[in-house]
């Protein structure tokens, strides 16, 4: 396996010193690495992986020179746009070497929402003409092909793909931003005292990550049907856009978007969507952990970030923001009944339980079960 360190310093010497990009959890290790050893304006985790393209053009155009820009596969579709209509060598032709993480690469297990994703990854790079290689997980062996896609992108002024399996880097813990914060609520504990106070007949949507999969759980634990639950396990950031048109199709029925602060982040502009629709039973909840906790706890820039400010900027009703289990507990079922939109954004602690697990049914069944459950 290749230690972070030892990659991290072969693109500092070929060049590399400004590095973008959405965590992933394949390339966790790595990415933990870079944001403890680059300072503030030399590592920019980004809204979305489009973003990270935009940013690596604006550093050539400020710098001329070659940015890495870093995503799982998942993020290659929020990328592609920039790619082609910025970066390419029809267009602006921009030098960037970039790492994605392979999820679901054929012929490995993984999760439903990364088969398809991972069958196309290469055909997608293919098909937007983006030179790649495989990075092997000897580092001599990657030494030179490193090495290499860097060269080519800067001769030929193009983006570069190096594309990572599972297991290629050695471990390396984050040091930065590892302190849990100061809040008193655990995500999964906020999960359960929402899910404690909804009805029968209310919709979740669940975002991405973790917070599905403690949803998941929390059902079998109380014995409950998912039935109620749409869990987005992929695509990102849409979490909320999904809730809002059930929302407005569905107006008898409350409809709760469980959100992340990093998934929020990523496509932000949605919020101002959902306020101009008024959906008065929509009821946008954020866990804000300030971190992408799914896929290694890389830091997000939610801390700074007023969330009431924002979703009253952008037309919501209602907004709170909770940071006390004392205050989740006396005034949950104040919010959800107020007025919607409603955004309720609690602060909790990064970090989940080590043996959460998976949810047990496929995306199919979820959504055939789903689907019955709203017509009622
Ligand atoms: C487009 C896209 N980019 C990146 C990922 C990888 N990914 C999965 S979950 C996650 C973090 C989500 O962070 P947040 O919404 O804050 O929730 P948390 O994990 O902190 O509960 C990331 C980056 C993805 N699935 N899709």
């Amino acid at each position: 396996m290749i230690k972070p360190a030892y990659f991290f310093e072969l693109l500092r010497d070929n060049g590399i010193d400004f590095f973008t990009g959405v965590p992933d959890s394949l390339l966790k290790d790595i990415c933990a690495y870079i944001t403890d050893n680059t300072t503030k304006n030399k590592h920019i985790i980004s809204a979305n992986e489009g973003g990270a393209v935009a940013l690596a053009a604006g550093n050539y155009l400020a710098t001329s020179e070659i940015s890495l820009v870093y995503m799982q596969n998942s993020g290659l579709g929020n990328s592609i746009n920039p790619l082609l209509s910025l970066a390419a060598v029809e267009v602006y032709s921009i030098p960037i070497l970039l790492l994605i993480g392979w999820r679901g690469e054929p012929g490995t297990k993984d999760e439903p929402q990364h088969i398809k994703q991972g069958a196309v990854t290469l055909k997608l790079l293919e098909a937007s003409d983006i030179c790649y290689d495989i990075l092997p997980n000897d580092f001599e062996k990657a030494k030179s092909i490193i090495e290499k896609a860097i060269m080519f992108a800067k001769i030929n002024k193009t983006p570069y793909a190096l594309v990572v399996r599972k297991d290629t880097f050695e471990k390396y813990s984050l040091k930065k931003n590892i302190q849990k914060n100061e809040y008193d609520l655990e995500r999964e504990e906020a999960i359960k005292m929402v899910i404690n106070n909804l009805q029968s007949n209310d919709i979740v949507i669940a975002t991405t990550g973790k917070i599905s999969r403690e949803l998941y759980e929390y059902r079998d634990e109380l014995q409950q049907s998912h039935s109620s639950d749409f869990l987005m396990v992929g695509s990102m950031g849409h979490a909320g856009q999904t809730a809002l048109a059930i929302a407005i199709k569905k107006t008898k029925k409350r409809i709760f978007c469980l959100d992340g602060d990093g998934s929020l982040i990523m496509h932000t502009g949605a919020l101002a969507i959902t306020g101009s629709l008024y959906p008065k039973n929509y009821i946008h909840i954020i866990f804000n952990n300030q971190a992408h906790d799914s896929v290694g706890g890389q830091p997000t820039v939610a801390g700074n970030i007023d969330f009431v400010l924002l979703a009253k900027s952008m037309n919501y009703k209602n907004a709170f923001s909770i940071e006390k289990k004392l205050d989740l507990k006396n005034n949950i079922k104040k919010i959800i009944n107020t007025e919607g939109p409603v955004l309720l954004e609690i602060k909790v602690k990064k970090g989940a339980r080590k043996n959460l697990s998976r949810p047990k049914k496929n995306p199919v069944q979820n959504k055939n079960e789903f689907m019955k459950f709203i017509q009622c």
